[in-house]
């Protein structure tokens, strides 16, 4: 089988979802189990602030330095899928200064159920719902429910206070996905965890073998903003419809 040119360098691998379903959370667990057997970096997108690397930074479970952060300045899936170029530069760097790495981890800024990183940024990407957001919500489809490489819904420790069956969401989700893999996730579950740490396991390995190729979940549907939005300098190219 025909080595995979990207599978030398550290995988690349994404985490999107709406705004506070947990994606700096889920990636603060995965720095504190896996950073023992694996040089990990992180590179995170706010759109005006840089809270999410705060956040790990204080949360103890990677060197400050290797926490990047990249303040998009607009609407997220413009950094993670339209122009790139700050984010690559930023795993790039950290990709050097670290050499070598084995997992570098990408956070969107949180947006809505549309935004999903270009396959020029990273491997592979989770797409992150949690059960507050809704039952429904695994239903409601988009590119990254329907195909990020992993769908988690996670929170599943919130179900029983806001009325969402877990096992419900997660078979709803896996009919959306034609196989895919979901996994509901709670910080404080800790076998969960592990079914997350053994699927970026898999994954790397993958990469490292030549067998995993990039997938793109595909774009956003067509939409455009309305005037008063492009006046408070929502940043796409004229004619973009993301
Ligand atoms: N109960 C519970 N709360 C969680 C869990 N994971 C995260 N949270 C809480 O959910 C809130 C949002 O978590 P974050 O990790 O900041 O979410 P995010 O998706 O990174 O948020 P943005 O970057 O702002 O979009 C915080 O109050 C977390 O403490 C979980 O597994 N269970
Ligand atoms: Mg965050």
């Amino acid at each position: 089988m025909p080595e995979n040119p990207t599978s030398t360098r550290a995988l690349r691998l994404g985490v999107a979802g709406p705004v506070g379903t947990g994606k700096s959370s889920l990636i603060a667990a995965l720095c504190r189990e896996l950073s023992g057997e694996l040089a990990m970096a992180v590179v995170t997108n706010d759109i005006y602030t840089d809270e999410d690397a705060r956040f790990l930074r204080s949360a103890g479970v990677l060197d400050h330095e290797r926490i990047h952060a990249v303040q998009t300045g607009a609407c997220p899936h413009t950094a993670i899928r339209d122009d790139i170029t700050a984010n690559l530069d930023a795993v790039e760097d950290l990709e050097e200064e670290f050499a070598p790495l084995d997992l570098v981890l990408v956070e969107s800024g949180g947006d809505n159920l549309t935004a999903t990183f270009s396959p020029a940024l990273v491997d592979a990407q989770v797409f992150c719902l949690d059960v507050a957001g809704g039952g429904d919500v695994a239903r409601k489809g988009g590119p990254g429910i329907a195909r990020a490489d992993m769908l988690v819904v996670n929170k599943s420790d919130l179900a029983p206070f806001v009325g969402v069956e877990v096992e419900r969401m997660v078979a709803d989700a896996e009919k959306a996905r034609d196989g895919r893999p979901v996994l509901a996730l709670s910080r404080s579950d800790a076998t969960s965890v592990e079914r997350l740490c053994s699927w970026v396991r898999d994954i790397l390995a993958d990469h490292r073998g030549g067998r995993h190729t990039p997938r793109d979940p595909g774009p956003m549907a067509p939409h455009s903003h309305s005037e008063s939005e492009r006046g408070r300098g929502h940043g796409h190219a004229p004619g973009h419809s993301h």
